[in-house]
């Protein structure tokens, strides 16, 4: 039987135009996901969030399942536009008593609060008046936004979590526009990313000096990184992947760690990727407390000499193909998941040990890890089999990595519940609870007490 380390935090994630609903009340504002998801053919069967899974009203019956199932730690994210219904100036009420319920709710029930700032549901006016994160000025007002928050539940919550993957934001949402704002431009991608990492920067200023001291918390960054595998073992080939996750991951992380862009990307963005002053370097490096992880799937990467390739996945998966000279492709004997992304754990365990070596072994979190798989309900039941499987294998590989010595301090399984896939809508179940999006009837996948069947097959308990 395998053990994780006593103090190693097990918990669950989800976001909140993901589940909230509620999506004209209590005072919110309108963001570019609400815009989105209404404007046609943007999402699978035009889905959206106005209802999702109904948690805004829902909140303390889902607080209830995350007791039951013995979960120690919650991560989710704060609507801007409730705190602040067009993006600046005064504090919603309303929004604020919301997080107050949940968040004491959570504390009642033994359940820390993870808690992530912006989880790309900008609000709408600074969008629409600003250009959002094109504009270098919203990076001010996220940083005023953060402060409410830091000032409102700060006394309770001691994990921040500024951005969730800003690769997601900057390149879904800025170069292949499938996801909000629905941009399409290989240079606006550069410069929203630049901004959301000298928004997140200031931001942990603010927290650090000004909350920090008082509140004993910390505060990171979340990024997102699929691991790219050699497809051969040819220089090339490896240079290429090196290249991919570079292109992925430390585009964001290497400025929290060193202060700037990769060599790689400097070199071939040229004048397309802005330019860091000395003073945002300074601000920027070292603005993390922690490695804040999402990963879910690997491909083998190869290098190419003209373009790249896209390909035909849900996303484009490749980031700014053309800038990189990558072609991914997956091994046809992988398993897949509901998102056609393959199921290959050690991908997560090879990924845990090129952070821990790139960035001096780092103390890093699993701030999302999962799978979308079939759920169908036979009998009032949910069986869950393929889900518990690929739960294994991910926690195995953590296990390894963490004896191999990286400083793995946590795990949340993306996701509590079925829930608004963004552009894939209902039909991709990532949860541990299935919903019926009928009657919004919350079901626990394989048996009540799967989640800790899972953790006890691997020791966790
Ligand atoms: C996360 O994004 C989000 O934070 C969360 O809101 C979302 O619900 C969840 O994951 C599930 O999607 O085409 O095979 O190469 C995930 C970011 C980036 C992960 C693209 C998969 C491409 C896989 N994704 N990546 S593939």
């Amino acid at each position: 039987m395998k053990q994780f380390p006593d103090n190693f935090i097990w918990g669950s994630a989800t976001s909140s135009y993901q589940i909230e609903g509620a999506w004209l009340e209590g005072g919110k504002g309108l963001h570019i996901w609400d815009v989105f998801s209404h404007t046609p053919g943007r999402t699978a069967k035009a889905d959206n969030g106005d209802r999702a899974c109904d948690h805004y009203h829902r909140y303390k019956e889902d607080v209830a399942l995350m007791a039951k199932m013995g979960l120690k730690a919650y991560r989710f994210s704060i609507a801007w536009s409730r705190i602040q219904p067009d993006g600046k100036g005064e504090a919603n009420p309303e929004g604020i008593a919301f997080y107050n319920r949940l968040i004491d709710e959570l504390l009642a029930n033994g359940i820390q609060p993870w808690v992530t700032l912006h989880h790309w549901d900008l609000p709408a006016a600074l969008q629409v008046e600003d250009d959002g994160w094109l504009n270098p000025n919203t990076t001010e007002v996220f940083a005023d936004y953060a402060r409410i928050c830091f000032a409102a539940f700060g006394d309770r919550v001691k994990h921040w979590i500024t951005m969730n993957e800003s690769w997601v934001m900057a390149i879904l949402g800025f170069y292949d526009g499938v996801f909000a704002p629905g941009r399409k431009s290989n240079r606006e991608c550069y410069l929203a990313a630049h901004h959301l990492i000298i928004a997140h920067a200031k931001a942990a200023k603010v927290y650090n000096d000004d909350f920090k001291p008082s509140q004993g918390g910390q505060i990171g960054m979340t990024n997102n990184c699929d691991w790219r595998a050699p497809k051969t073992n040819s220089p090339e080939d490896a240079a290429a992947a090196q290249r991919s996750v570079e292109f992925l991951l430390a585009w964001f992380t290497d400025p929290l760690y060193f202060g700037d862009y990769p060599q790689v990307m400097k070199d071939r963005v040229g004048d397309r990727l802005p330019k860091f002053t000395e003073a945002e370097k300074a601000l920027v490096k070292g603005s993390s407390d922690f490695f804040g992880l999402n990963h879910y799937t690997t491909m083998y990467a190869a290098h190419v000499s003209e373009g790249g390739s896209a390909n035909n996945y849900i996303y484009s998966n490749a980031g700014v193909y053309e800038d990189q000279h990558v072609a991914l492709t997956a091994d046809p004997d992988w398993e897949v998941t509901d998102m056609k992304w393959p199921v290959v754990p050690w991908g997560l365990r090879d990924l845990l040990l090129w952070i821990s070596e790139r960035y001096d072994n780092p103390p890093i979190y699993i701030t999302e890890n999962g799978c979308a798989m079939p759920d169908e309900m036979v009998d009032g039941k949910v069986d869950d089999p393929r889900r518990t499987a690929f739960l294994n294998g991910y926690l195995s590989a953590c296990h390894e990595a963490i004896e191999r010595g990286a400083d793995l301090r946590g795990y949340f399984l993306w996701s509590l519940m079925d829930n608004f896939e963004w552009a894939s809508g209902y039909d991709k179940r990532f949860g541990m609870i299935h919903i019926d999006f009928d009657t919004l009837k919350r079901t626990p996948k394989a048996s009540a007490a799967w989640y800790a069947e899972v953790a006890e097959r691997n020791g966790l308990v």
